[in-house]
Parts: C-alpha cells; sequence; structure tokens
C-alpha cells in the first residue's frame, strides 16, 4: 500500500464510521457466533417452566376447572386458574389513564376471545408442564360471539379521528368525475421469529425480567404497577429481540401470569408462547373496511375525498387503526371529510403492526387514485403529480421536507416509468401478462423521550448507554457511529449498551422514533463529555495543554491535539491520566432541562408524545414512491412480483447499508400483505385456524426479487437533531397498492380485498 492508499484507506474507514456511513452492523459478530444471548437463553437456578391453556371458545364463561390429574402430575409445582393466582393491582394503560378496575386477574373467568388464557401449569421441566397441562378439564358455558368484522354492524364512532374541511359531500356529487369503492384488509400478524415470552426471577420485593421488549420502561412500569412495587424495584432486561414489528411494547396476560408464578413459588419461572398462542396473545393489525370516493374535475384535479373507515376492535379492549391517516394528507384536495368507526368482535386486543394506520390507510387512497386516473384516461404518476400537495392540506402548515416529487422522478426514471403502456392487459410476456403499478407512502416523524450517557473511560475507550432497544433494525450501530463521530474516537472503541431497564431511559421503540431520538441524544451527550474533556485540557494545570494558547482542542482518531497541530498530541488515555481521572460521564437527552422528574417519568413510561409531527409551524414526514411491476399467469392466476423500484425520503440517513435494509424489510412484507397475508377464522369458535408459521402464509426469498431502493432524502433540521426522518416504518406504506394497481395494469381486474389470492382472479 503506497501512503496515499494508505491515506485513502483511514479516510474511507472514517467515512464509513461517521454517522452517515455504511458500517456493518456492530452486533453482527455476538449474532452470528451465538454470543448474543436472547431472552429464553438465560440460565438460572431453580428455574422452572410454565405452560398456559387457553380457551377453545370465542365468548361466554369458564364453569369449571378440573386440575386435581395435573396436580399429582410428575414435577408439577403448581396449577394457577382464577381462584389460585395471586391478585394483582390493575395498571393503567400506555397514554397513563388509570385501570377502570383496581385488581386485575391475567387469567380469564369470562371468555371474550377464543385462545385467551384460562389456566397455566407450572412444572420443574418444560416437558412436565406441556404433560401436565393437558390433563386440566376445563368447562365452559359457551355463548353467541361475532368473529368477523362484517358481522358486527357499523360499530362505534370514533370521532378523535374525524378530519374534515369544506363540504366534502356536496362537491362530490357534483364532481364532474368521480370514483367511489370499498377496500378491505385482513387481519394480519407480526410473525416475529423470536416467540413472546419471558422469565421472572423475583429477589425479595425486586423483580427481574428478561422479555424481549420494544419498551423497557413502559413495561417495567406495569410489572411495578401490578405488585404494587417502586419502579425502580423492577429490571427489565432485553439487549436482543427476535423482530417485534410492533407487537413487543407491552407487558401482557402472559407476562403477568409469569411474574405472578415466580413470586408464589418463590423461583423463576420460564414462560414461551407456542406459535399458535402467539397469534392470540398479542393482537395483529385489525382488519379494515375503507371507502374511498374521490370528486375530480376533467383535467384530474381533485375537488373532494370523502373516506369512511371501520377497523375490528375487541369486545373488552378499544384499537383504533386510523385509517384516514395518509388519505388526509397525501393529496391537495379544497373538500375533505374522513371519519372512522370500530366494530367490537371477539379477538384478542388487535395491535401496532408495522405501520399501523399509515399502511392500510395508504391502500385506500393509493387504489382509488389509480382507479380514478384510469377514469379519467391519465397516467397515475401523472394524476399524482396534478394533485401534488405544495403542504399538508389538513393542517396548512409547510412541509419540514418533502422530496416526494423527486422520488416520483427518480422512481420512475429508475423503473423505465416512461415505457409503460397505459392500457391494461397490454404487456405480456409469454403466459405472463405483465403490469406495471405504483404508490406513494408517507410515515409521521415522532418526536419524543430519550436520554443516553456517554462515558470516556480511562483506557480511552467509550460506553454509550441506553434502556432502549435493538430488534433489528440497527440502533447499537447508529449509536456508536454518533458517538465515534461526535467525539472522534474508532468505531470499535464505542461499546454501546442498551436494552436494560437500569440504564439512562428511553421512551417506546414504535412509530419509527428511535433513531432520530436517540441519536440525538448520544450526539448531546457525546459533546458534552467531549467540551468538559477539551475544558479540563486547557484549564487543568496537570494537563499539558495548559499554557497553550488555545481556545479548543480537536480530537481525530481517540488522539487530542490543538487544531493547528502546534504542542503536544496525546491519547485521551494519556490526557485522563494527566489529569488524574478515572474518565468523563455525561448525560443527554431530548425533553427541555425544565422537566420535573414526574414529567420525565411520564415521558418514558407512557406514550405521552410530548412533540407532535405537525408542532410549531411544519409538518414533519417521511415519503417514498414504489415502482411495481407484477407477473401474471393467464391460465392460474398467480401473480409473482418480480421488479420493486422504490424512492424513499427519510431525511438525512445515519446509515444507508441499515436504511436500505430497513426499507427493503418493509417492502418484502409489504409484498406479503399483498398477496399472501390473512388470518383465518374459525366461524364457529373464533380460532384463528392458521395460528402458525406453516398456514399463515409469509413471503420467502424464493418470492421476493430483485429490490432497488434510492434514497432522495435531504437533511431535515426541523425533525431530528442530525437531521433524519423515519425509517423503519415507512418502507412498507404503498407497496400493497403499487402490486394492487399493477395486478390490474396486468389483469384489468380491480381486487379490492386483500391479500391478492389467484381465485380472485381467475
Ligand atoms: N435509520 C437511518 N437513518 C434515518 C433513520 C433510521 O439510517 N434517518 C436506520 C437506522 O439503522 C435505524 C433504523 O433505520 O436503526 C430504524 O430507525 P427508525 O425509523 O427510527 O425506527 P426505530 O428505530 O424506532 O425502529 C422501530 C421501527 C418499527 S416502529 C417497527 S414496527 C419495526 C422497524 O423499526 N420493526 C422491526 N424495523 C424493524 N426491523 C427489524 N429487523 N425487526 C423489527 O421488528
Ligand atoms: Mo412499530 S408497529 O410502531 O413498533
Amino acid at each position: 500500500m503506497t501512503v496515499h492508499e494508505m491515506k485513502h484507506a483511514a479516510s474511507d474507514s472514517a467515512r464509513l464510521e461517521a454517522v452517515g456511513g455504511r458500517l456493518s452492523r456492530v452486533d453482527g459478530p455476538a449474532k452470528i457466533t451465538g454470543a448474543a444471548h436472547y431472552a429464553f437463553e438465560q440460565q438460572l437456578e431453580g428455574l422452572t417452566h410454565a405452560v398456559l391453556i387457553g380457551a377453545t371458545i370465542a365468548a361466554g364463561k369458564v364453569t369449571a376447572i378440573d386440575s386435581r390429574a395435573a396436580e399429582t402430575a410428575p414435577g408439577v409445582l403448581a396449577v394457577l386458574t382464577p381462584d389460585t393466582i395471586m391478585e394483582l393491582r390493575g395498571a393503567s394503560d400506555w397514554f397513563g389513564s388509570p385501570p377502570s378496575r383496581k385488581t386485575y386477574c391475567p387469567l380469564a373467568r369470562e371468555v371474550t376471545y377464543s385462545g385467551q388464557h384460562v389456566a397455566a401449569v407450572v412444572a420443574e421441566t418444560f416437558e412436565q408442564a406441556v404433560a401436565a397441562a393437558a390433563l386440566v378439564k376445563v368447562s365452559y358455558d359457551e355463548a353467541p360471539a361475532i368473529v368477523d368484522l362484517g358481522d358486527g354492524g357499523d360499530g362505534i364512532p370514533i370521532d378523535a379521528m374525524t378530519k374534515e374541511w369544506g363540504d366534502a359531500e356536496a362537491t362530490f356529487a357534483e364532481a364532474p368525475v368521480r370514483i367511489c369503492a370499498a377496500y378491505n384488509t385482513p387481519r394480519e400478524f407480526q410473525a416475529a421469529m423470536e416467540p413472546h415470552g419471558l422469565i421472572a426471577r423475583w429477589e425479595g420485593d425486586e423483580l427481574t425480567v428478561w422479555e424481549p421488549s420494544q419498551w423497557l420502561d413502559g413495561m417495567a412500569r406495569t410489572y411495578a404497577e401490578w405488585f404494587g412495587i417502586p419502579f425502580e424495584k423492577v429490571r427489565l432486561v432485553s439487549p436482543y429481540i427476535g423482530g417485534g414489528f410492533g407487537s413487543k411494547a407491552l407487558a401482557l396476560a402472559h407476562s403477568a401470569v409469569a411474574a405472578a408464578a415466580a413470586k408464589m413459588l418463590g423461583r423463576p419461572v420460564k414462560l414461551v408462547l407456542t406459535r399458535p398462542q402467539n397469534f392470540t396473545s398479542y393482537g395483529g393489525r385489525a382488519a379494515t373496511r375503507q371507502t374511498v370516493a374521490i370528486g375530480a374535475d376533467r383535467n384530474g384535479k381533485i375537488q373532494s375525498i370523502v373516506h369512511r373507515g371501520v377497523n375490528e376492535t375487541a369486545v373488552d379492549g378499544t384499537w383504533v387503526e386510523p385509517l384516514g391517516a395518509v388519505t388526509s394528507i397525501m393529496y391537495a384536495t379544497p373538500n375533505f371529510s374522513s371519519k372512522q368507526n370500530v366494530v367490537r368482535v371477539n379477538t384478542v386486543v388487535p395491535g401496532a403492526k408495522r405501520a399501523p394506520g399509515e399502511n392500510p390507510s395508504a391502500f385506500g387512497i393509493e387504489c382509488a387514485i389509480d382507479e380514478l386516473a384510469y377514469e379519467l384516461g391519465l397516467d397515475p404518476l401523472e394524476m399524482r403529480l396534478i394533485n401534488y400537495a405544495e403542504q399538508d392540506p389538513h393542517t396548512k402548515k409547510a412541509w419540514s421536507t418533502r422530496q416526494l416529487r423527486e422520488a416520483f422522478a427518480a422512481g420512475a426514471e429508475a423503473f423505465g416509468w416512461a415505457k409503460r403502456s397505459a392500457e391494461p392487459r397490454s404487456m405480456r410476456d409469454g403466459h405472463h401478462l405483465i403490469g406495471w403499478g405504483m404508490a406513494a407512502g408517507t410515515y409521521p416523524v415522532r418526536r419524543a423521550y430519550g436520554e443516553a450517557v456517554v462515558k470516556l473511560l480511562s483506557d480511552g475507550s467509550v460506553e454509550v448507554e441506553s434502556s432502549s432497544i435493538d430488534m433489528g433494525q440497527g440502533t447499537y450501530t447508529i449509536l456508536a457511529q454518533t458517538a465515534a463521530e461526535t467525539l472522534g474516537v474508532p468505531v470499535e472503541r464505542v461499546l454501546v449498551k442498551l436494552g436494560d431497564s437500569r440504564l439512562a431511559r428511553a421512551g417506546v421503540t414504535g412509530g419509527s422514533r428511535l433513531a432520530g431520538i436517540m441519536t440525538g441524544a448520544v450526539h448531546k451527550a457525546a459533546s458534552q463529555a467531549l467540551d468538559e474533556l477539551i475544558g479540563l485540557a486547557l484549564s487543568d494545570p496537570r494537563s499539558p495543554f495548559h499554557g497553550l494558547q488555545a481556545n479548543t482542542l480537536v480530537v481525530k482518531e481517540g488522539r487530542i491535539a490543538s487544531p493547528r497541530g502546534e504542542g503536544p498530541e496525546l491519547s485521551i488515555s494519556e490526557l485522563l491520566s494527566a489529569l488524574g481521572r478515572e474518565g468523563i460521564e455525561a448525560k443527554g437527552d431530548t425533553v427541555p432541562a425544565s422537566f420535573t422528574p414526574e414529567q420525565r417519568y411520564n415521558n418514558y413510561t407512557t406514550i405521552a408524545m410530548a412533540l407532535p409531527h405537525t408542532e410549531g409551524d411544519y409538518s414533519r414526514h417521511s415519503w417514498c414512491a414504489h415502482f411495481v411491476e407484477v407477473r401474471v399467469d393467464e391460465d392460474f392466476g398467480t401473480v409473482r412480483v418480480s421488479r420493486v423500484v422504490s424512492a424513499l425520503d427519510s431525511g438525512r440517513l445515519y446509515n444507508p447499508k441499515l436504511a436500505e435494509s430497513q426499507w427493503k424489510g418493509g417492502i418484502i412484507m409489504g409484498i406479503g400483505q399483498a398477496l399472501l397475508e390473512e388470518g383465518i377464522v374459525d366461524r364457529r369458535h373464533g380460532r384463528i385456524v392458521n395460528g402458525n408459521l406453516a398456514d399463515y402464509m409469509l413471503p420467502t426469498n424464493a418470492d421476493i426479487p430483485d429490490i432497488q431502493t434510492i434514497s432522495v432524502g435531504i437533511p431535515d433540521p426541523h425533525s431530528s437533531a442530525l437531521g433524519g426522518k423515519g425509517v423503519g416504518e415507512l418502507g412498507i406504506v404503498g407497496v400493497a397498492p403499487a402490486i394492487a394497481n399493477a395486478v390490474f395494469h396486468a389483469t384489468g381486474k380491480r381486487v379490492r380485498d386483500l391479500p391478492i389470492t389467484l381465485e380472485k382472479l381467475i
């Protein structure tokens, strides 16, 4: 290597390590070698095993539980029923609203959905617990149940979801060109590889829980409330998570069962849900129905959008899947109305799945826009440009940044959209009908609570600590990059510690907010640590820099010197030792310094969204455009996605390699949603028939074509400290409608019910 090449290599590695560099995952080697220990892999002395028994009816009463045979089975330590499990206190919900009931029993007497936990067995070994659970006889008094959204009537209006301006219905009625159609999405599941579950251990009145978690502090708060102990007495540990996709942000009924069993027995308890139990212990994405009516003039300019949505929710809990989320901001319209209802069905409370709200919302509006384009004889891309929203149509605020026009242009160019022939069924390759479709997507920028501690240690290494998490998105890596860049140390000298509720606080990892929050907090903490180091270096009489007429110093590659190079050059470690310091520690956070301890507590333990995405003068969102090619077999109706080009605006990327991988993950999930995923419910007993990974269809590698992603973002100073917007949830939004639109272009058949299966096409 020549000196020039060496310099080049060094600056390449500096670029790789800095924010914006394509550094590979720093947690990768631990995961590949098995050194990364997941929650259920903890080896604890005296560990016992719990197995849950689920209701076989969808509604009714448990009339009796005969546990005699199970109690005397080998190895059994306890059979827990609503009568024998210890009483817990009610816990507040994730908004922090106080519980409706004073006490809480995680095992049901009144059944409201199939699979609901009614009893549990704890034994010395897992096999003994499984065998004994099979001996427990549960009797029911079954009541009629509603298991399908279509059977539940109009439902309950959720007024908070209503968005209206102008006179949408009257304008629609008089519009020269009109379309109106209904779009449905089925119940879908997060289906993370790692199941739900936990190990709970009590030591006196202190509880430690090893549980995969998207929200350590929020879950710790729930455990503390259930057991009536101070928040500080609960420790959640979750350094590695095998995927969550929205499902792992809450302590759930099974969590309460395991923690209660551990307390009752005075021994640690491990409880891991079976694959079918994963489908009923936390709700999947609610099934949704929408009607979208659009009125336009003959040039394609939208005059009115009328949108009505409904999603299923549970009998004893309300989940709102905000179906108007994208509808209200994607296109300029002088008249708009969106309303939403929820329908109670016998299910576990539905929950968050990647881009809750935005995802099904986009399926409605982005298919409807395509339909309108055909009605008018316009190109679907042209249609979107004619109605481009120059500002947020709802709040009338300026976009913080919106590179959607750029996304349309870059995506169309890379895809070759201009070569598309407009007529449906006009492109083919032998037996295959070829379809080209497109759709846009968006996701809001959420800003909330996060703290980080940065420690400069005596050996010159750096530690970053936060109770936030990495479930595969890349938090470890981007925080290492942020600290390395801010402090001027090589990235391999930075150790990031996450996933322990004893560390500095963090709010929920949901809504694509963590990267922006935590890079901001780490940047702030690291800057403070650096300022302190430089301050001491210049002012402390023991420092070799003391007396140097410099007003600052710079750190590069872990070595500190004056900016112009005069005077000494030391490693951080040498400087700390000259100063007689063990290290330097600083804390940075994303909330105002004036926050009281109580405000802080509320911000990391509840979804107290301190800063709405439309706060102040701007409306903040990430944006994308997907271009998709499908091949539909003319005889069999099988659909293959053969090409995807997506251009995305997530602002500045902290790590393009990881962001691309996130986007691709979302796009792959979108392909699954469009063509495969559907929770099927047995109408007799409300059981999820395909509650396993063999029958619940998810895409495999063979289903996924080459996916090209193009970043069109620019730094957005209004969205985060370092200029990034959300990445994790954006990619999925708009994929399903782009595919549905491509299928229409291929076949001339409009499928408005997901998934697009072959029987809907032949
Ligand atoms: N990133 C970036 N530049 C940005 C923003 C993000 O390079 N401007 C990259 C970083 O690698 C960052 C990642 O994208 O770690 C995701 O950042 P962000 O969009 O802030 O999302 P969160 O960190 O809050 O992660 C949560 C988000 C959500 S809500 C779901 S659901 C989801 C997702 O991330 N679930 C996932 N991605 C997932 N990825 C994996 N592997 N597994 C899941 O369960
Ligand atoms: Mo993501 S569904 O908000 O955890």
